[in-house]
């Protein structure tokens, strides 16, 4: 039984996961660091702790502290949001150990989808397509042999690296020698893994993900995909559902890609598998995810499904008893960031002026107030812009209202809302031609 959560984060997350939890009658006990006392997710629970200083790895990070925070809370599940601790094998071997229930998958699962060698062996022996590579680890040897088979550019990728970080391209043989000892010295260090693997550097593809819920019995089904292809530095702007880029066989594909892999590792709860697509229009496993995205309310728009819901449903041993999960109309969600639109440079500071969009079809996920001062500890996220609407055509006019009714100011504070309304005007976000290099290459 689940009777109080504590909330193992800040921000949008945590007020987003405290609203469920009211919703199902549940109790929050929500925790915050010494530079969090006015946070919006503190006055939202029903309790809150305090664990610790401004700096994350004394507080969000610092598992004792939260352990102690759920010990005097009385709660009895955690949910972890995303970041901090919430893919952290150890954590959730902990929490379980402390006989908590840890809202996300078992600790093992974890740990296989965070060794992006032993996942891709997994999606190999499922049948999912994988892009040309060394099979497993390389040496430099290896890796050379590798390259000279599957053709330059390569990309080296840390094994315990993921989401962008630990990921290197080399153009050449010289390159490769001299970047193959840093890359593995650079994730002896980062993740105290040194294990690194190469593949074929793919040239401008799209970045797609499958969201998928899973239970304790083995049922697990598909939401469908997010096309999340607009970012900068491995930082997601702009998230939609479903992709414009593919075809009904394609979404099937993926979909069932996506559902054998998860049952070959025995996944429960909420999590994504990503893909990457080509400029052919060939899908490619990368990784798995095993946590809630920040990009999950599109999905949600959607099919009406509330993912942190079942998040914890399933936790506590609920069925998916979802029969067949329909799916209407287009969302697309924009990260409304504390930064310079100039050089993407954070700008925390004060929120002296706020007005936020409303109206039919939007959605805005934020723990910000006017008065609220942005800490310059932690991501710059203030807001999450999500807008609905029947077709894409008019999901893009619905986001042109929303972005304009928007307003944020305050001193030294900026933010990226225009930059968002000229990335959708452009002809390539409207005809889905961007990839992942579009703002670098074409937003310049
Ligand atoms: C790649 C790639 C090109 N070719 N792999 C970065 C995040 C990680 N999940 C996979 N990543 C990439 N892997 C091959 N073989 C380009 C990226 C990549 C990327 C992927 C998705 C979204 C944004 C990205 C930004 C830079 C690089």
């Amino acid at each position: 039984m689940i009777k109080k959560v504590l909330i193992a984060n800040r921000g949008e997350i945590a007020v987003r996961v405290i609203r469920t939890c009211k919703e199902m009658g549940l109790k929050t006990v929500s925790i915050y660091s010494e530079a969090d006392r006015d946070c919006m997710h503190v006055k939202l629970a029903d309790k809150s702790v305090c664990i610790g200083p401004a700096e994350a790895s004394k507080s969000y990070l610092d598992i004792p502290r939260i352990m102690s925070a759920i010990e005097v809370s009385g709660a009895d599940a955690v949910h972890p949001g995303y970041g901090f601790l919430a893919e952290n094998p150890r954590f959730a071997e902990i929490v379980s150990a402390s006989n908590k229930i840890f809202i996300g998958p078992p600790s093992h699962v974890l740990e296989l989808i965070g060794d992006k060698i032993r996942s891709k062996e997994v999606a190999k022996k499922v049948g999912i397509p994988l892009v040309p590579g060394s099979d497993g680890c390389v040496d430099i040897k290896e890796a050379i042999d590798t390259a000279n088979r599957i053709g330059y550019p390569v990309v080296i990728k840390a094994s315990a690296g993921g989401g962008g970080r630990g990921i290197r391209v080399v153009r050449n043989e010289k390159e490769l020698r001299e970047k193959l000892p840093l890359a593995i010295e650079e994730a002896k260090v980062a993740f105290g893994d040194g294990r690194v693997y190469i593949e074929k550097y793919l040239i401008n593809p799209k970045h797609i993900e499958v969201q998928v819920l899973a239970d304790k019995y083995g049922h697990v089904i598909s939401l469908g995909e997010r096309e999340c292809s607009i970012q900068r530095r491995n930082q997601k702007l702009i998230e939609e559902a479903p992709s414009i880029s593919i075809s009904e066989e394609q979404r099937k594909q993926i979909e069932e890609a996506t559902i054998e892999f998860c049952r070959a590792i025995g996944y429960e709860g909420a999590g994504t598998v990503e893909f990457l697509m080509d400029q052919d229009g060939n899908f490619y496993f990368m990784e798995m995810n095993g946590r809630i995205q920040v990009e999950h309310p599109v999905t949600e728009m959607i099919t009406g499904i509330d993912i942190v819901k079942w998040q914890i449903k399933i936790a506590r041993g609920e069925r998916l008893n979802i029969k067949s999960v329909e799916r209407r109309g287009f969302a697309i969600e924009f990260r409304i960031n504390a930064e310079d639109p100039n050089n993407f440079m954070p700008t925390p500071g004060k929120i002296e002026e706020l007005y936020l969009p409303g109206g039919f079809g939007v959605r805005v996920d934020t723990h910000i107030y006017c008065g609220y001062a942005v800490p310059p500890y932690y991501d710059s996220l203030l807001a999450k812009l999500i807008v609905w609407g029947e077709d894409r055509k008019s999901v893009i006019r619905r986001a042109k209202r929303a972005l304009e009714e928007f307003v944020i100011s305050g001193q030294g504070l900026k933010t990226n809302i225009d930059f968002h309304r000229r990335v959708i005007s452009t002809r390539e976000f409207a005809e889905g031609k961007h990839h992942i290099k579009f703002i670098e290459e074409i937003m310049v």
